[in-house]
């Protein structure tokens, strides 16, 4: 199972700690091709010395057509994430949002109005239940 992690990088960094949480959670049902979202040594500016901007937007959107699920935190909104949602609705991939009401926020409609049920879920919750989450998402997916 090939797993595509989305979460906010140059549209703030506020989240990483509670990205790791969830990426090495979803680490224990598939292989997570973008763990680098959830290192903390990446800031907002989201830059290493050897990529552009293009090469980002090419390696991601390869490893999103490679991806069996789509599990994005949306709760820090970044258009990056919300381009990423976009792209992997018209792959027709399995999603999965994460959003955290207690922040406060109100999650666009673009993304809670996509919610279809089937492959596009919004799951509102809280950081402890992120496990309990996961555990249902994958579940409910060998069960498809
Ligand atoms: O607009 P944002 O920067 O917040 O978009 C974040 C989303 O776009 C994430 O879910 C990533 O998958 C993707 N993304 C944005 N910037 C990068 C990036 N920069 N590398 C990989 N994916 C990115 C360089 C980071 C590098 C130092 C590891």
């Amino acid at each position: 199972m090939k797993v595509y992690f989305c979460g906010s990088i140059r549209g703030g960094r506020d989240d990483a700690e509670l990205y790791q949480r969830i990426v090495r959670e979803l680490q224990r049902y598939g292989t997570v091709l973008t763990e680098h979202v959830s290192s903390p040594e990446l800031s907002d500016r989201g830059e290493e010395a050897s990529a552009t901007d293009r090469h980002i937007h090419d390696r991601d959107m390869e490893w999103l057509r490679e991806s069996d699920v789509v599990v994005a935190e949306v709760t820090q909104p970044s258009l990056g994430v919300g381009y990423e949602l976009g792209r992997a609705v018209t792959m027709k991939k399995n999603i999965l949002c994460l959003f955290r009401p207690s922040s406060g926020r109100s999650l666009s409609a673009m993304v809670r109005g996509a919610e279809d049920g089937r492959l596009f879920l919004v799951k509102d919750y809280s950081e402890e239940q992120v496990e309990e989450i996961l555990k249902d998402f994958f579940q409910r997916l060998d069960r498809k």
